[in-house]
């Protein structure tokens, strides 16, 4: 009995430092790995800011938004293009078949089209669409979902999204959420690109729901 009771004791005590253990190595491991990530979203948002800018600059010239692109050939992003991702999704699209026209060179809008951050590939840039008098910039988010096309479904492909009517096979295997999402003639944000989601979670990146929470980062125009 006495020795029974012994180990029962050696047990909890044995157990009560593992779970101790566990707490701190836990507690460490999200410490360290927090800073990172909301340093990472506070320069996804700067960067997604001066895009914003550049777009809206080059619109006052221009009288139109840039162009956007799924073809990894016309992306405009000079690193996107060495490492030619396979997951592409809408972004800048190059004019002239020359990746750097139409925002940084000849006219600087900006200087440079940043890299996003949480994508899997080093260089990628943000996502872009644009669809009549607007449109939406964003990022992967911390949950890092580049492979399974993010939140927002900058390219949903392969993940069974019902088509367009009317359309064809291809445009129907190409379908993106953003573009059921996003309707420029509704006021923005909506309410649905806040609150709605589906698949991974919500369309939006919140960090009240856990430093790796779903959703993607993104701004729109206003
Ligand atoms: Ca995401």
């Amino acid at each position: 009995m006495d020795i029974f009771r012994l180990t029962l004791i050696d047990v909890i005590k044995w157990g009560a430092v593992v779970v101790l253990a566990f707490i701190v190595i836990l507690g460490t491991r999200v410490r360290f790995i927090q800073p990172e990530s909301r340093a990472k979203v506070s320069r996804a948002k700067s960067e997604l800011r001066r895009l914003a800018v550049g777009i809206e600059s080059y619109y006052i010239d221009s009288n139109e938004y840039p162009a956007m692109t799924m073809d990894p050939n016309r992306v405009m992003d000079r690193q996107y293009y060495k490492n030619r991702p396979t997951v592409v999704g809408r972004t800048f699209m190059a004019r002239h078949d020359s990746p750097l026209i139409s925002l940084t060179t000849p006219v600087a809008y900006l200087t440079d089209l940043y890299a996003d951050p949480f994508a899997d590939h080093l260089g990628t840039g943000f996502r872009y669409f644009q669809a009549g008098s607007g449109w939406i910039v964003g990022s992967w988010g911390p949950d890092r979902d580049q492979a399974t096309g993010g939140q927002l479904m900058w390219n949903a492909g392969d993940i069974g999204i019902p088509g367009r009517l009317g359309e064809s096979e291809e445009d129907n295997s190409i379908l993106d959420v953003i573009e059921r999402v996003y309707n420029p003639d509704h006021e923005q944000p909506s309410p649905l690109l806040i609150g709605g989601g589906r698949l991974n979670g919500a369309y939006t990146y919140n960090p009240t729901n856990g430093t790796i929470s779903a959703g993607d980062v993104w701004r729109v125009k206003q």
